[in-house]
């Protein structure tokens, strides 16, 4: 029998983990940071679990040297991590607050002297509460400017030693969960204005990369996208061409925007029916048509089955399960609601009876994994960086102190296992992230769903001592970095 054989990982592989400044920092006023819309929404009633918010969250704000040392003891190579806009600007425009830049220069330096490549994103959803309230945050054009002005600040203080930057985080997710399903701010329901929005950040993302190669030539930037394959639910050319449709309206309208620089026209004429395509202004599609990434990073939790939609099945066609799985931002689409969404005549979710699930119902999909990557490579040939992948789990301390989390650790694998499939493709990865490096806050999911090599002792009620505990897993990456991915 046939076996591939395996390439092993590139020399200077990044072997990294992930977090988010709202999900760790904590510290939410301190040192003149001005709230974000986050500081807010976190605090309507019924919106998180069990009212959660990141006020104190895991405190990574004043105790990220000790955060940093158990980085450095692990081996890890790259820490991905998310810069508070309203740290820097407390208004989102304005007087810059030196004490929100200083706090990232001093994590910067910790990583840089622990021999820690820092990867930065500018935008993991935590816009100044200002700029929301003042100009109706994304909806309006006068945020790019800001969004840029932002970037530059980044740029000068720390574009000297930060070769890795991110632009936005998984924009269709929280465009779709801000303006569709009203579980992110700014809470709204309401398409017309989510595809608004979205061109705006489109716009501020192009702008972000053409500043970058103005101001940072020697480093490498791109946008993080929340990526998952669509696959047909059967050989059925209309559940493949449901599966076309699913890739080109999940992935393709912000994939193709970023990499081709334009819209997909499949798409595009099929929002324009529907009266849903953004305005665009003069001088708009060639900004997006200049500003090119230099990678592309991927989040990668899992993809989706789609099936031709049930308004065209014919009467003989299997009636199948539609998926709805709770608060899944990747695959919101309760039966409900598909009578007004706007993929109404393109697919329809269903499940895979392929795939098992996690305790939060988010299929495990390792093969799926190397699709992604493949179809990436051949889609858009740019490098990719795998900035999230991860397994959210109930962890237990138990009496003796430990966190035997063998769950996660066999996530890790299948799935670095596929990356090192993907290099052997021929896929070019810079590095992975794990999501995440310590416990911390899930944004509708309190300390419950927990995701960190590093246990975090807080849980809903208190934020009891705050301990840093590493896991299993932990030591189990620690030997897969040593190795450089030769797993053992
Ligand atoms: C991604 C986000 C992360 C993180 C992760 C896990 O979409 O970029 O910030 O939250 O998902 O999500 P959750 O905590 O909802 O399970």
């Amino acid at each position: 029998m046939f076996h591939k054989k395996l390439a092993p990982f590139p020399k200077d592989f990044l072997w990294g983990a992930a977090s988010a400044a709202y999900q760790v920092e904590g510290a939410w006023n301190q040192d003149g940071k001005g709230p974000s819309v986050w500081d807010v929404f976190s605090k309507i009633e019924g919106k998180t679990f069990e009212g959660t918010n990141g006020d104190v969250a895991v405190d990574h704000y004043n105790r990220y040297q000790e955060d940093v040392r158990l980085m450095a003891e692990m081996g890890l190579k790259a820490y991905r991590f998310s810069i508070a806009w309203s740290r820097i600007l407390p208004q989102g425009e304005g007087k810059v607050n030196e004490q929100g830049v200083q706090f990232y220069e001093k994590l910067v330096d910790e990583l840089l002297a622990h021999g820690i490549e820092p990867v930065v994103t500018l935008y993991h959803w935590d816009l100044p509460l200002y700029l929301q309230e003042t100009y109706g945050g994304w909806e309006s054009r006068r945020v790019i400017a800001a969004f840029k002005d932002y970037c530059r600040i980044l740029y000068q203080r720390l574009g000297k030693k930060v070769r890795y930057w991110v632009t936005m985080n998984e924009q269709n997710v929280f465009t779709a969960m801000g303006y569709r399903w009203e579980l992110h701010p700014p809470n709204v329901s309401d398409l017309k204005r989510m595809f608004q929005a979205n061109h705006h950040i489109n716009l501020a993302q192009a702008e972000a990369i053409l500043l970058f190669k103005e101001l940072v030539p020697t480093g490498l930037i791109g946008p993080s996208f929340g990526y998952g394959p669509v696959y047909p639910a059967s050989a059925n050319p209309a559940d493949v061409l449901a599966a076309e449709n699913g890739e080109a309206f999940n992935n393709g309208w912000w994939l193709d925007v970023y990499c081709k620089g334009q819209y997909p026209k499949v798409i595009w004429q099929y929002l324009a029916e529907q009266g849903l395509t953004p305005v665009v202004e003069k001088g708009d599609l060639e900004l997006l048509a200049a500003a090119k990434p230099d990678f592309l990073g991927v989040n990668y939790y899992h993809g989706g089955t789609v099936a031709q939609n049930e308004y065209e099945q014919q009467a003989a066609s299997p009636q199948r399960e539609k998926t709805f799985s709770g608060i899944d931002p990747y695959h919101i689409q309760p039966a409900d609601e598909q009578q007004a969404s706007p993929e109404k005549a393109l697919f329809t979710n269903v499940e895979n009876p392929y795939l098992t699930k996690t305790a939060w119902n988010w299929e495990i999909d390792p093969v799926g994994f190397r699709i992604a990557m493949r179809r990436l490579q051949d889609k858009y040939n740019l490098p990719l960086f795998i900035t999230e992948n991860g397994l959210g789990a109930i962890d237990v301390l138990t009496e003796d102190g430990t966190i035997e989390d063998d769950e996660r650790i066999a996530y890790l694998q299948t799935h670095i296992l596929e990356i090192q499939k993907a290099i052997s493709d021929g896929v070019e990865i810079i590095g992975y992230c794990t999501w995440s490096f310590t416990d911390l806050l899930s944004w509708l999911n309190g300390y419950k769903k927990r995701y960190g090599l590093v246990y975090v002792n807080r849980n809903e009620a208190s934020e009891l001592d705050l301990r840093r505990i590493p896991k299993k897993s932990y030591y189990w990456y620690q030997r897969v970095i040593a190795a450089n991915g030769e797993l053992p």
